[in-house]
């Protein structure tokens, strides 16, 4: 830049210190700047939270200076961009990783120990952000961690909730829900963005408008709402490149309701406007019910229309025909929570932007991809028409258009097939009409992804059968992944350090396929020897903080046993409690002689159930009275321990996952569409007790049978036994455990009969019966393995050594390249 603008750049640039230092005086300064001048505290006096306000603070300048340069530079060459849409996003804590993916964590430690604070203390005065239910929401986070990392120009958009999942909290072992209400100690990881702001319309009604002689469609509506952009920078690791995760909230709009105003009841008018905030203020607990509620429609539309206008706004910014579009822009749907998407951009295209339908469709088919991340027919969302034609009635038009000429192609290709025409149709005839948000997604993308290769095949054979039989190129897979930063690096430094040390490089936290290089030492006795101390420091941590929580002792001689994932009904915690109680029932049926074989149990629990799942709260609540009656039996002490872990969230799982021997993933196979919990535990050398189902399955091409404990039927199986119906040869060991709980032997005999009546004969859904014996004796084989510490421990680093197949750079190299067509955008410097 030349001339004046020149010369004032020049200034500014003189007077900014280029960039912000990161030597210990810098850092320390910068902390105390920020805690007198941000937190407005002495500098003299302030505490463990004020410290992290400063430090965090410090640390977002360091962000923001990264996030300009690679806007900027993403401004200037104008890449093909990903915007990944999702309604939930489980961030967690922010402090360490970012920190670490700036690189300088060893720097801050320093300079905040110079200060007198510890950094640990400090960073664990972060809260949670938990803008998302369980693994799809933390599925989205690991892949933004990625998508920086990788240099991949991409954008995430989602909902700024003001309340996040409920915190859980336990009284007398049942389950009570709390609001959580993040934002009131302030969040120093967004910045507000009060000048990037859409209208989002709602209601009203369609007109027709003739304007120079072409007809179109006027949405005139009845309500209207501002979209607040808030940008959450996201950097990668060992790459200058910050990304942005954009999350809308919802603000009264002032070009709207000044009507309003003018009949003089002015505070109800205000009072009235504030509601607007209502779309933006609570995250729905349940991910797996589709209730047709309004504000869960509303919420999905306002993100979603937000969002498509800001990217809309965007590509206008540099080009002016829409043909180039696909070139620049590709849209991601995760799950079909943003379907509506879709219809935003034909919208747009067609009335404001006036394109003809067919240019319009032509540009929506190459720029949408969908994943779907359920396998059962029941967990597909429908938005009841009814609904639809009073909050977006112009979209619902659409939707029929969108239908109509589906269906009359389909009929050119299948014939009058009527059944199967009705399947396929976007439109669900019915007692209540709706619409089908995974066909409109389908029939509306390129692509159609898979979480894992056994659900991708599943879908292929059930729920998508017709539309895979019409278009199977459009169907492919990209095995979850999680990333290797988080789950490693910042929740487990130790072990991070150790593997470092013996791969003589830290290459591997950017290429994580390095981990197969432990292979070569798993038989070392100094790498097993220093991998068992790592180990053992971490299940230290674990019991100290269940001590804190519970105030009970456990041994750590005893294998650290784990289920820690949302209760459902398929991922059947209950087959694990009612393991427990064998395993309870047995040692008080043997000899004394004999219990100095049996091999020291702790077992954790730990997830929420969904406020208005009744069996998953029952599942909660047994958990607690088999506790109860456990852990005061003294004649059983340290030879087993059963604990609930509560309220589990991102930074809970970052605590348990380092210290456990053993994580059991038990869904009933076909029903878990891939598991991600199991990644950051093998990551973490923790060996898998599971059924071979969702992702495991390539878990075992990865690291072996023999590596791991599998159990159960397979998903082959598993139809064929519910088709057979009611196995008359019962497990007696498992009749004989319902029975402990029916007949009250852990209190509570009415409350438990419901959940007993689950897994009873004839309508054990998720067949807790028939896998029960091989449940047991995977679990008498993790026994027999522990007692051989150092064969657990060589599968132990064969377990992190295989993990690098899990990793979410592989998830979203494969998308990137074979799915959006995007290139690594790095920014210089
Ligand atoms: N998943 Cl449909 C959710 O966490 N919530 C949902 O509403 C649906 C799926 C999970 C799924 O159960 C896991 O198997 C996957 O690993 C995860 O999504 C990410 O794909």
């Amino acid at each position: 830049v030349s001339g004046e603008q020149g010369a004032k750049a020049e200034r500014m640039f003189a007077l900014m210190d280029r960039f912000l230092k990161n030597d210990p005086i810098s850092l320390q300064k910068d902390i105390l700047d920020h805690v007198e001048y941000t937190v407005a505290r002495s500098r003299f006096n302030f505490d463990d939270f004020e410290a992290y306000q400063a430090l965090s603070h410090s640390v977002r300048d360091r962000l923001i200076e990264r996030w300009h340069d690679t806007q900027l530079y993403f401004k200037r060459k104008d890449p093909k961009r990903v915007y990944f849409l999702s309604l939930e996003f489980l961030m967690g804590r922010s402090l360490s990783n970012s920190v670490i993916n700036l690189g300088i964590r060893d720097q801050y430690a320093d300079a905040l120990g110079q200060l007198g604070f510890e950094y640990e203390v400090v960073a664990e005065q972060e809260g949670d952000a938990a803008l998302g239910n369980g693994g799809l929401a933390r599925l989205s986070a690991c892949q933004m961690d990625s998508l920086a990392t990788l240099d991949y120009p991409a954008w995430g958009y989602g909902l700024r909730y003001q309340y996040g999942l409920f915190r859980q909290v336990i009284l007398d072992g049942f389950q009570h829900e709390q609001p959580d209400y993040w934002l009131n100690f302030g969040n120093p990881w967004e910045i507000e963005r009060i000048h990037v702001t859409y209208p989002v319309k709602f209601y009203g009604t369609v007109e027709d408008e003739t304007l120079n002689g072409g007809k179109y469609k006027v949405w005139i509506p009845g309500e209207m709402v501002e979209a607040v952009a808030y940008d959450n920078p996201i950097p990668g690791y060992g790459t200058r490149n910050t990304i942005t995760l954009r999350l809308w909230a919802a603000k009264p709009s002032d070009q709207y309701d000044i009507e309003s105003y003018n009949t003089g009841d002015y505070i109800n008018a205000v009072v009235n406007r504030q509601k607007a905030e209502t779309i933006s203020s609570v995250l729905y607990p349940d991910d797996r019910s589709y209730q047709g509620k309004e504000l869960r429609l509303k919420q999905q539309y306002f993100f979603v229309s937000a969002s498509v206008q800001d990217i809309i706004r965007r590509f206008k910014d540099a080009h002016s025909n829409f043909d180039e579009f696909p070139e620049k822009v590709a849209l991601q749907l995760n799950d079909t929570h943003p379907s509506l998407a879709i219809v935003e951009v034909m919208r747009i295209l067609v009335d404001e932007e006036h394109l003809d339908w067919n240019r319009a469709s032509d540009i929506v088919g190459k720029i949408f991809s969908f994943t779907s991340h359920t396998v059962i027919a029941e967990g597909l969302e429908k938005i009841p028409v009814d609904l639809l034609a009073s909050l977006l009635p112009r979209h619902l038009q659409i939707i029929y258009s969108i239908n109509f000429k589906f269906v009359e192609e389909l009929k050119k290709k299948i014939g009058l097939d009527y059944n199967r025409l009705s399947r396929m149709s976007i439109i669900e005839e019915g007692a209540v009409k709706s619409i089908r948000s995974a066909n409109l997604s389908i029939v509306c993308s390129h692509t159609v992804n898979g979480v894992s290769r056994v659900h991708l095949e599943l879908l292929k054979a059930n729920v998508f059968k017709d539309f895979y039989e019409l278009w199977p190129e459009k169907f492919q897979f990209k095995t979850n992944g999680v990333t290797q930063r988080r789950w490693i690096v910042v929740s487990n430094p130790s072990l991070s350090a150790l593997i470092s040390k013996w791969l003589g490089t830290e290459a591997w936290i950017r290429d994580v396929e390095l981990l197969t290089g432990l292979r070569e030492y798993a038989a070392d006795s100094f790498l097993q020897h220093e991998w068992k101390m790592v180990r053992k420091v971490n299940k230290m941590r674990l019991a100290e903080y269940i001590e804190a929580m519970s105030g009970l002792k456990v041994s750590l001689d005893a294998m650290f046993d784990v289920q820690i994932k949302r209760i459902h009904e398929y991922k059947r915690q209950l087959l694990n409690i009612l393991g427990i109680i064998h395993r309870y029932d047995c040692i008080k049926n043997m000899e004394k002689s004999d219990r100095r074989k049996v091999v020291p149990h702790v077992c954790i629990i730990g997830g929420k159930a969904a406020p208005g799942y009744e069996v998953a709260k029952k599942i909660i609540k047994l958990c607690h009275a088999v506790a109860e009656k456990i852990n005061n039996d003294s004649d059983v002490g340290d030879l087993l321990k059963l604990v609930f872990i509560p309220d589990y969230n991102v930074s809970v799982a970052e605590l348990v996952i380092p210290g456990a021997d053993l994580s059991q993933h038990l869904s009933t196979a076909g029903n878990e569409a891939s598991g991600t919990g199991s990644m950051k535990f093998l990551m973490n050398g923790c060996l898998l007790l599971a059924t071979e189902d969702g992702s495991t399955v390539e878990i075992i091409e990865e690291i072996g049978a023999d590596n791991m404990f599998l159990f159960g039927s397979k998903v082959h199986d598993v139809p064929i036994l519910r088709e057979k119906g009611p196995d008359l040869k019962v497990n007696l060991q498992f009749a004989r455990v319902v029975r402990m709980v029916r007949d009250g032997y852990f209190g509570f005999k009415d409350y438990f009969k419901s959940l007993c009546d689950t897994v009873e004969v004839g309508n054990d859904f998720y067949l807790l019966g028939s896998d029960f014996e091989s449940y047991l004796e995977a679990q008498a084989a993790a026994d027999k393995a522990f007692v051989d510490q150092e064969k657990w421990t060589q599968m132990s680093i064969l377990s992190t050594a295989g993990s690098g197949r899990f990793s979410s750079d592989r998830t979203i190299q494969d998308y990137a390249e074979n799915t959006w067509g995007i290139e690594p955008c790095p920014c210089p410097f």
